[in-house]
Parts: C-alpha cells; sequence; structure tokens
C-alpha cells in the first residue's frame, strides 16, 4: 500500500524524468512542412506567381578567409504587396540553403536542425543552391511584418548567413492607374 506522500513522489519524479528526457534531447516538435501555411504559425505571406512577380532581389552567397558566410544583402525593404523573385548567387565553395521564415520559426527550425543535420528543405519558402550556382525563390509579401532569411545548415547562420526583409506598407506603390 502506498501512502499518499510515497504517490505523489512517484509522480513528481515521473514528471521530471519525462522533462528531463525531452529537454535532453533537444529537438523540440518537427517542423512542419508549409510551416508558413499553418494555422498557429506566424503568417509570412504566400509563394509567389510568375506572372505576379513585380520585383527582382539579388542576393549573392559569400564566402570570406576568416571564416565567415554572408548574404549580400543582408537587410531588404520591400513594400507589402510586392511578388518579388530572389536570385541567389552562391560564389561560395560550400553549399547553402536560402530560408525564408519568421524569426520564431526559423528559431524553432534551427534548433531542430541541430539534430537532423541532414534535413532538406524543399517547400516553397526555401531552396538550396549548391556551390557557384543560382537559384530562384518567388515569394509574395502580402503581410506587413519582419521576416528573417537564413541558410539552415548547421553552423551557418552562426558564421553569419541570415538577414531580415522588412515589409512596409508605407513603400507600396501609388495605383498604377
Ligand atoms: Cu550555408
Amino acid at each position: 500500500m502506498y501512502s499518499p506522500t510515497k504517490v505523489l513522489t512517484l509522480l513528481v519524479v515521473l514528471c521530471l524524468s519525462t522533462v528531463g528526457a525531452q529537454a535532453s534531447t533537444g529537438a523540440g516538435e518537427e517542423p512542419h512542412a508549409q510551416a508558413y501555411d499553418h494555422p498557429g504559425h506566424v503568417p509570412i505571406g504566400e509563394p509567389g506567381l510568375d506572372a505576379e512577380i513585380s520585383r527582382t532581389i539579388e542576393v549573392n552567397i559569400k564566402e570570406t578567409e576568416s571564416g565567415y558566410m554572408l548574404f549580400d544583402p543582408d537587410a531588404i525593404h520591400i513594400e507589402e504587396g510586392a511578388v518579388v523573385r530572389f536570385v541567389v548567387n552562391n560564389f561560395g565553395d560550400l553549399d547553402h540553403e536560402f530560408f525564408l521564415g519568421s524569426f520564431d520559426e526559423i528559431a524553432k527550425h534551427q534548433q531542430w536542425m541541430r539534430n537532423h543535420p541532414d534535413m532538406k528543405h524543399e517547400d516553397a519558402n526555401s531552396i538550396a543552391i549548391s556551390s557557384g550556382s543560382t537559384a530562384t525563390l518567388d515569394w509574395k509579401f502580402s503581410i506587413k511584418t519582419n521576416l528573417e532569411f537564413v541558410c539552415l545548415i548547421p553552423g551557418h547562420r552562426e558564421a553569419g548567413m541570415f538577414g531580415v526583409i522588412m515589409i512596409h506598407d508605407h513603400l507600396a506603390p501609388k495605383s498604377k492607374n
């Protein structure tokens, strides 16, 4: 026969060990495919359609001799409603990614990537750019917010591969008529 105190102690131990197990994997939940499209996630806009593209922005990926990996530019202003084609040139010796997301989503995703370094991103909000190549990503910035773009390959964000996108309504073009 267990005394109430013993039962309570057992429960506390069980709870703590569950928490411990989760913390020790450091994995968190698997990021959703198309997280930008899921309820409960911060909305970041939507995939852009070819016919709607209103602006092209070239982004260069560079690796420096001192070990930095950089996006150039790393701060981009975009008018709300614009459909942007990002043309991403990888001038580095390594393969890289261009992943667009909310700060929150990227933080979660980065945690996940540390434990699953081979995960490939093939959603509409991300592209892989192998060394020496160019890839494009089209995105409709339908929401006024701030977003981040990163390379989620482990160690690359830490080496400098991140930038911010600020979406403004005051930059919205006037009616074309
Ligand atoms: Cu990278």
